[in-house]
């Protein structure tokens, strides 16, 4: 019998859904153009069972992907869990058999040495798969069209690792993956390693490194020459797992790096450059115009995430976790070891940053973030920002509605740069409903041209894609079904 403990984590908005299942076309309020035809993909975790050590984070939670299919105006939702190994583990066992986030010295002995992954970070298309996410673990292939779990993949056992970044970016010249992993060696340690894969699933490129000190290494910058890895102190040991700590903390003391990789060459090609101590997570873009080399960041003074607290026992610090998205310059010419710049591109307050990915690793204009509101009745909100003159455009959302990280969606394949559409997830606060809305992508002040109806309340979530049509009737598929014309 589930028990689900009576704290913030499992609570309120924060109540597992654990719902799997199918909504043909739903309930649409507004329009969603005809020629739209694709799926958007997203992932929440939603733990499937009650924490084994009686409370958890929302970042432990088992990874469920939603997909809204658009096809002909009319919009099919399906919902399901990724089959990690953790969740086949303990849907047969009844029960959790994994404790901590990213702490297997928590685990229930019957699961030592499993993958612990819970694939609730990102979902991922590239070379037919679906990829569920979680940095922790491989990637976990699933059918992009049945959200079936083929299970973890090694690409063909080219890819040996017992990690795999939940950020991996495509390549838009090649159309390759680029993705790492760290802690490539094992829990805690300094390794990483780059690699480039074709949509044939084919390893072009891999490099080994090392960074200088452990830390979440939860997403890159990749331009055309070089990838860009930022070493930021959220940080962890062995001390702190043995102790029961949460896996990171924050370090104020400790400096930031961009470590930067020629795409072309090895790790002795490896240039670093420092930063006094920030905090910055994800990446909005980069791109390279000879050896300079540009790096946009939402950045912070001081550490956003609340669970993982600051090493030296500071408390959380509101004001200084507002993230404002900025330009990191360094030059691959220069000794200094030392950043050109840091400019501020926008004073709008966000996060999860996205771009037209078409113009990933290259000079681009269009970006989007999640606002951040801050302080007792401020609201969610969905920023346009123009990087060339830092206007932002702004849409609010009303009370009790909560938004999450922004999607684009290019008019057609050759439509001009950020042309298109921004979907985005607004979860309802007060009546457990939620809504897929549609934004006209340089408008998105006007607001939402179509609210997409689930009849159903949707968790926190984090990252999501857009898969054009053409690429899911080429998906590999688990079972074999007919196709409809
Ligand atoms: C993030 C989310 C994770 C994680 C590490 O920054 C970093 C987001 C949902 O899990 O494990
Ligand atoms: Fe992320």
């Amino acid at each position: 019998m589930a028990k689900f403990p009576n704290s913030p984590s499992f609570t309120g908005v924060f109540e597992p859904i654990r719902i799997e299942g199918d909504v043909t076309d739903l309930d649409i309020e507004g329009e969603v153009p005809a020629d739209l035809d694709g799926a958007f993909f997203r992932v929440q975790p939603d733990p499937k069972h009650p924490p084994l050590l009686g409370d958890d984070i929302a970042f432990n939670g088992d990874g469920m992907i939603a997909q809204f299919r658009f096809k002909d105006g009319r919009v099919d939702f399906k919902q399901r869990y990724v089959r990690t190994d953790k969740f086949n583990l303990e849907e047969k066992a009844g029960r959790a058999l994994f404790g901590a986030y990213r702490n297997p010295l928590t685990d229930d002995p019957s699961v030592k040495g499993r993958y612990r992954g819970t694939a609730n970070t990102n979902a991922f298309f590239h070379g037919g798969y679906l990829f569920g996410l979680k940095e922790d673990s491989p990637a976990v292939a699933m059918d992009a069209n049945s959200l079936e779990t083929f299970g973890y993949h090694d690409f063909d056992g080219q890819i040996t690792s017992p990690t795999f970044t939940a950020h991996p970016k495509i390549d838009p010249e090649t159309g390759d993956m680029c993705c790492f992993s760290y802690a490539s060696k094992g829990l805690l340690t300094r390794d990483m390693v780059y690699w480039e894969i074709t949509p044939e699933g084919k390893k072009t490129r891999e490099v080994a490194f090392e960074i200088p000190y452990y830390a979440m290494m939860h997403d890159f910058g990749l331009t055309r020459d070089y990838a860009l890895f930022h070493v930021v102190p959220i940080t962890s040991s062995w001390e702190r797992l043995q102790a029961g700590l949460p896996h990171f903390g924050f370090d104020t003391t400790m400096p930031v790096h961009l470590v930067v990789l020629p795409r072309g060459g090895d790790a002795k090609d490896i240039k670093m450059f420092t930063a006094p101590n920030l905090f910055a997570s994800h990446v909005m873009n980069a791109f390279n115009d000879g050896t300079k080399i540009y790096f946009d960041t939402p950045e912070a003074k001081n550490n956003m995430f609340p669970f993982f607290p600051d090493i030296h026992g500071a408390p959380f610090n509101g004001p200084e976790s507002a993230s404002h998205l900025t330009r990191w310059t360094v030059d691959m010419d220069s000794n200094s070891g030392e950043f050109e710049s840091r400019e501020r591109l926008s004073e709008f307050v966000g996060e999860f940053p996205r771009m037209d990915e078409r113009y990933n690793t290259e000079a681009y204009r269009h970006g989007w973030m999640l606002g951040m509101g801050m302080g007792p009745g401020s609201r969610a909100s969905l920023g346009h920002v123009d990087t060339s003159t830092g206007q932002a455009k702004v849409w609010q959302a009303g009370a009790n509605r909560a938004l999450q990280e922004p999607c684009f969606i290019p008019k057609s394949k050759d439509a001009p740069e950020g042309e298109g559409y921004i979907v985005q997830i607004q979860q309802h606060q007060d009546d457990g409903k939620s809504d897929l809305l549609l934004f006209d992508a340089q408008h998105v002040d006007e607001g939402p041209m179509a609210a997409i109806h689930v009849p159903l309340r949707m968790r926190f979530g984090l990252h999501g894609n857009w898969v054009p049509g053409e690429e899911l009737a080429k998906a590999r598929r688990k079972t074999t079904q007919a196709v409809a014309a």
